[in-house]
């Protein structure tokens, strides 16, 4: 076939102000998504912002959340037009996120596009997202999201084929225009790099030697047929392991985002009677996850730490690691152990996408966020169903409880009790006034003292990549302490209503006698300073946070 006899429609169409990927893609609401030319605008100028899209391979897939199947016949559709020369989408368009990492980076694919919104809500009221990877399998890049925000802006038509929908429900190839489009399995490709990485049959004897129980929850979201597949048919743990495993359009109404006030059916299993000795949930598309020991929860903070301290016990990393990186809001607990190790370790800003580089250039082997995320070298995402593997390798090797080794772990390095408190749907002004409130007070802030703190430094985050020298500026505003606590204060770049002003605590305790506190208690002096330092209350209204994580 050749492009003239293809039946492609020119669109003429007018671009929209909103555009403009936040932390990780396009979030907006499933009725923005919905307006006429809204998704095909920009994804049109994703394509037009690739220097060209002839002969090229995408892989396509998403979390499962309403409008998937709609977005996935479009986005088809539109690549054929614009003249890719092969699709690879994941089968009824479901494909992790950390799945598509890897599936892009195993067959060299110019790049994939998730249709996802994460952790938030799903359903016709809830939220849908576009997010973009590159070439490397990662989220592309702050130069990369302005161009095509930039491109967004300017766009006055799209190409999209006329054509019938196409069946994605079954594996195998067909043609669309002249683009193959490839349905493959969305599990089988990451699950064979995941065997690759960890000690399959040493996890296999533990959760089958029914002296040891655990429990999955995919809260309806992307990781039910992986958890499935993995922890009960791979490694063999008993059926109903995994909670809530079918993927629902509206994740059962739920809030697919593993913490402990959303992953609340699974934190009253464990912490209720006869609890399991494992506990873990993944987000909506599978990059975020939860771990908790009986009665226990493991801060994010620290599972990043535990994980760089028992690298060892992991096949994929016996050989030892190149380095840490961490975001910046994120506790310092992993930067102590990179100390002890003898290897680097890096402050990037919030978002998976600054870590691309430091693993593209083998700096850093091991990532992580305060924001339930970690992930390794192996794909450029971070990686729920990976974390939790790598806590049952360290189970399995150690034969010890979760919470005996973070305590373990505390001991050794000190514990940093870490919180972060959310304001959340705050009147976007407002959220604005909070930030230049505090920006305008940094200057002055070293050396005063507050309570029985005193500031050590305060800036507004400005980081420079080591890899390629591109400069990110105001990156989240922190505040040092003389004793290594530190508040730091950010908006987020993921909510689709108001503002979300994000307050990050965090105290470090090297006393042993001391580090059985409960976690606000222990800040609660800091919290206080930090009221003092931010004024929400008097600049929002707001006397609580929404969210205490
Ligand atoms: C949040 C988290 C950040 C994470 C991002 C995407 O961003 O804080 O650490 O990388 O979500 O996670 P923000 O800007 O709202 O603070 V996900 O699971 O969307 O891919
Ligand atoms: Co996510």
């Amino acid at each position: 076939m050749n492009t003239d006899t293809l039946n492609v429609s020119v669109v003429e169409s007018r671009p929209f102000s909103d555009q403009r990927p936040g932390t990780s893609g396009l979030r907006k609401s499933v009725s923005e998504f919905q307006q006429a030319h809204y998704l095909e605008n920009f994804v049109q100028s994703i394509f037009d912002s690739l220097g060209g899209c002839v002969g090229r391979t995408l892989v396509l897939g998403g979390d499962g959340r309403y409008y998937n199947d709609r977005a996935i016949q479009i986005i088809l559709k539109m690549a054929a037009a614009n003249g890719f020369a092969r699709i690879k989408v994941g089968r009824a368009g479901i494909l992790s996120t950390p799945a598509t990492s890897c599936v892009i980076r195993k067959y060299r694919a110019d790049g994939g596009i998730i249709l996802s919104a994460s952790h938030n809500p799903g359903g016709p009221g809830g939220d849908f997202g576009v997010k973009f990877n590159i070439d490397n399998g990662g989220p592309a890049p702050e130069k990369i999201t302005e161009a095509i925000f930039k491109r967004s802006r300017e766009i006055d038509q799209y190409k999209i084929l006329q054509a019938a929908d196409i069946d994605i429900t079954q594996l195998g190839e067909s043609q669309l225009g002249n683009m193959v489009v490839e349905v493959i399995d969305p599990v089988a490709d990451y699950e064979k790099l995941l065997e690759s990485l960890f000690d399959f049959d040493l996890i296999s004897k533990l959760v089958t030697s029914g002296k040891f129980r655990m429990c999955f929850d995919a809260m309806h979201a992307v990781t039910g047929p992986y958890a499935r597949a993995i922890f009960e048919k791979q490694l063999g743990a008993p059926a109903g392991t995994v909670r809530s495993g079918e993927v629902l359009a509206d994740f059962g109404g739920g809030h697919p985002d593993p913490n402990l006030v959303y992953a609340r059916a699974l934190v009253d299993i464990m912490y209720g009677a006869e609890a399991p000795d494992f506990g873990a949930a993944c987000d909506g598309d599978g990059d975020r996850n939860m771990i908790l020991g009986r009665k226990f929860f493991v801060t994010p903070s620290d599972s990043l730490a535990v994980m760089t301290a028992n690298h060892r016990l992991v096949p994929a990393f016996r050989g030892g690691i190149a380095g840490v990186a961490r975001s910046m809001p994120t506790s310092r607990a992993a930067d102590r152990v990179a100390e002890e190790l003898g290897c680097r370790h890096f402050e990037t800003p919030t978002g998976w996408k600054f870590f691309g580089n430091l693993l593209d250039a083998g700096m850093a082997t091991l990532c992580g966020e305060e924001s339930f995320g970690t992930g390794a070298d192996h794909i450029r995402e971070k990686d729920g169903m990976w974390a939790v593997l790598f806590w049952l390798n360290i189970l399995a090797a150690r034969r010890q409880p979760v919470e005996e080794i973070v305590r373990q772990h505390w001991m050794k390095y000190g514990r940093n009790y870490y919180s972060r408190h959310d304001y959340e749907d705050v009147e976007t002004d407002r959220a604005h006034a909070v930030v230049e409130q505090l920006r305008g007070k940094l200057g002055g802030l070293t050396g005063k003292r507050f309570g029985g703190f005193e500031v050590g430094s305060a800036d507004d985050f400005a980081y420079t990549d080591p890899v390629d020298g591109s400069v990110s500026e105001r990156q989240g505003l922190r505040i040092s302490f003389t004793d290594g606590s530190r508040i730091v204060l950010r908006l987020s770049g993921t909510g689709t209503r108001g503002a979300t002003i994000r307050v990050y605590l965090e105290r470090f305790e090297p006393d042993a006698a001391r580090q059985n506190m409960d976690t606000q208690a222990a800040l609660a002096d800091l919290i206080a300073v930090s009221s003092e330092l931010a004024q929400i209350r008097q600049l929002t209204g707001r006397d609580r946070p929404t969210v205490i994580t």
